[in-house]
């Protein structure tokens, strides 16, 4: 497996590389943790490492060093499409370099080989169907595959330290393998005739996913390419690549590690909003019957701010200009959507909506994010259910984590364990004591 081999073959130099820094380095200060960032969620404290991808505050993110629309242009992408085959990032962020043709396909035919998910994971996401939300029977079909480890078999058998990544790697590829089956899968039990859903062989990982939701679509097939490329990572601090890399940590397998992701991703404030966003243009399409004047528009932001409210899919913590993922995606739209109606209304939205934040003058960053426009894309083919969303999210951010978490294993990270202190104890502090 030509990935395997890659980063067998780097692997020494990138241990020895590690081992320095810490010899001979390990003493010196990299930040400093204020008492507000201990009592706000330690926003921007830097004490995690990660060299898959960086969130650059005037550039957005960079997957091993490239941008977006580096990443985009330069991936390979099958006959006749306009995006890269996913299979191509993922051996982008694994191996850390950029793939040939040959090396994407690698990737798309070792998940074509891997992809045939155990009949118990339907039998289970049938029983909970009725009641569940679409992210927990994600997270339930990523769990209920955990038996089928083989980090965990090989663990109890025995094997060095030096051992590990291996079948984390194998692990990984075997669960992202299954992923558009899953979500496909919970898709049509949520919203269709609850078939199991069956990949085409000729169609890459990404394209399959729409194949299998009933959108056969070549457009909608890059538009789910480009989807998945978007979310795969966002550094290693946000809260679903955390939580796996936490769980990993402890030497759980990828299986338990990315479910547990998966139910950080599902909180409202991480993964829920795109359909925040999209639920808000639509309240502003209904209002007014079609896409508003600018005044209108400007009327009913302000209406929403004064209500207390956040307008969703403007804002971020990191990002000083717009994030070059809405701009990936806002290009896409212009090319095959230029008179939806729902598209024009973000293009207006994004003409009026930082003007307002700024007038209020409370929002530090008013730029678009990337939860700005992806449902308005998703629905324009057809894909209306705003409850699945979280979903897609999960499929493309497990590129990232899973790719993560075969490094941390490389490299030997150890369990995480930071320390906590008291209130009591910070003002002792505070008071000099
Ligand atoms: N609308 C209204 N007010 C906003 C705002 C927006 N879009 N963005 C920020 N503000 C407000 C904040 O609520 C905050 O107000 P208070 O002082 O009253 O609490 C103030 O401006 C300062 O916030 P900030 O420092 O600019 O932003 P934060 O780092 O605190 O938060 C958020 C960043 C993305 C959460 C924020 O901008 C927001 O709530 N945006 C709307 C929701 C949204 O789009 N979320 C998706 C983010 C993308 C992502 O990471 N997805 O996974």
């Amino acid at each position: 497996m030509i990935v395997h081999d890659k980063i067998a073959a780097i692997l020494p130099e990138w241990r020895e590389r590690v081992k320095r820094l810490v010899k001979e380095h390990g003493d010196v200060v990299v930040d400093q943790v204020t008492v507000r960032q201990i009592y706000g969620g330690m926003r921007g404290v830097k004490s995690l490492v990660t060299d898959i991808s960086f969130v650059d505050p005037d550039q957005g993110i960079r997957f091993r060093g490239y941008t977006i629309p580096e990443v985009l242009e330069r991936l390979p992408k099958p006959d006749g499409a306009e995006m890269p085959y996913v299979g191509g990032l993922y051996y982008l962020l694994l191996v850390g370099e950029m793939p040939t043709k040959d090396d994407a396909l690698a990737v798309e035919n070792e998940w074509k080989a891997r992809s045939v998910v155990p009949q118990h994971v339907f039998d289970v996401l049938r029983v909970l169907a009725p009641l569940a939300h679409p992210m927990q029977l994600f997270s339930q079909a990523v769990l209920s595959l955990q038996s089928s480890s083989l980090f965990t078999r090989k663990y109890h058998e025995g094997m060095t330290k030096d051992e590990y990544w291996g079948p984390m790697l194998e692990d990984s590829l075997n669960l992202t393998a299954k992923l558009p089956t899953l979500a496909a899968f919970v898709y049509n039990l949520k919203y269709r005739s609850g078939a199991v859903p069956h990949p085409d062989p000729d169609l890459d990982w990404a394209a399959n996913f729409a194949h299998m939701i009933g959108v056969d679509d070549p457009e909608y097939y890059d538009l789910a390419r480009l989807y998945f490329i978007l979310h795969s990572d966002h550094e290693s601090g946000n809260a679903s690549a955390h939580v796996t890399h936490l769980v990993a940590s402890t030497l759980s397998d990828i299986y338990y590690a990315f479910s547990a992701g998966m139910n950080a991703l599902a909180g409202p404030l991480h993964g829920l909003a795109n359909q925040e966003t999209l639920r808000w243009l639509l309240g502003v399409y209904e209002k007014f019957q079609g896409v508003p004047t600018r005044e209108q528009l400007r009327e009913y932001a302000w209406d929403t701010l004064n209500a207390g409210k956040v307008i969703p899919g403007y804002g971020h913590a990191v990002l000083r200009v717009p994030d070059p993922r809405f701009w990936a995606q806002f290009e896409f739209g212009k090319r095959h959507m230029p008179d939806d109606d729902l598209f024009r209304l973000v293009s207006l939205v994004y003409e009026v909506v930082p003007e307002v934040l700024k007038e209020q003058g409370k929002a530090r960053y008013p730029i678009p994010n990337v939860d700005a426009i992806s449902g308005t894309l998703q629905y324009h083919y057809g894909v209306r259910e705003f409850d699945f969303y979280t979903v897609l999210f999960g499929v493309g951010r497990a590129l990232g984590v899973t790719a993560n978490a075969v490094w941390a294993r490389a490299l030997g990270q150890p369990i995480e364990r930071p320390k906590s202190v008291t209130t009591a104890m910070l003002e002792e502090l505070v008071a000099g004591k």
